[in-house]
């Protein structure tokens, strides 16, 4: 069972390499990363089992996010009409996007980062997403509002990119710290 002990924190490399493409039909060891990546975000929903193994409730994970650096993640997350995502995807790719943004209300955090970063965090409104699942099955998955933002999230972590590199005011910040 993965724990928050597994999850790599910000300042592991790992976190900012461009994760490989998985091999299909995926692997045994692949498929069980996935499934355990899953069961990590199920659990960490669980009051009880969040309690008792510490574990920060959690949306999603990508496998970056334990130091495997291929392209795959999990999300277990409702949306707005209550209807729950609940899934593994190996080889997630946007294929097409609309030209509007959102962002969520309080901004986002990240299971890798353990400190507060204030800031809008642009995303997409609307993503069009292909992908193999868990099951094997090739699924094209239209999706917009939360859940359309924690699969953007995801996606990032593939490409390593941590949510705060997307933050206008924190880009700002940095340049200014950069010496000239
Ligand atoms: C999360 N959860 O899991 F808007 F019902 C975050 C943590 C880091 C705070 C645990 C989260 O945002 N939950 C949430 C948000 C809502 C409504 C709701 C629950 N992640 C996953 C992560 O770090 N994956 O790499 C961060 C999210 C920020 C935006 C999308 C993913
Ligand atoms: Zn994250």
């Amino acid at each position: 069972m993965l724990t928050m002990k597994d999850v790599v924190r910000e300042g592991d490399p790992v976190l900012r390499k461009i994760a490989e493409e998985v091999q299909l039909p995926a692997s045994d060891e692949d498929r069980q990363t996935l499934q355990a990546m899953l069961d990590f975000v199920i659990n960490s929903q669980d009051p009880e089992l969040a309690e008792k193994f510490e574990l920060r409730p959690g949306v999603g994970i990508a496998a970056p996010q334990i130091g495997i650096s291929k392209r795959m993640f999990a999300v277990h997350v409702t949306d707005e009409q209550d209807q729950l995502y609940s899934l593994g995807i190996f080889n997630p790719k946007i294929v097409s996007h609309s030209v509007e943004e959102t962002h969520l209300e309080g901004g986002e955090g990240c299971l890798s980062v353990d400190r507060d970063i204030p800031g809008n965090v642009p995303r997409y409104s609307r993503i069009t997403v292909k992908g193999t699942t868990l099951e094997g099955e090739e699924v094209t998955l239209r999706l917009r509002g939360l859940v359309s933002i924690v699969f953007q999230h995801e996606l990032d972590h593939l490409n390593g990119i941590m949510f705060y590199d997307r933050i206008e005011a924190f880009k700002d910040k940095l340049k200014k710290e950069l010496p000239q």
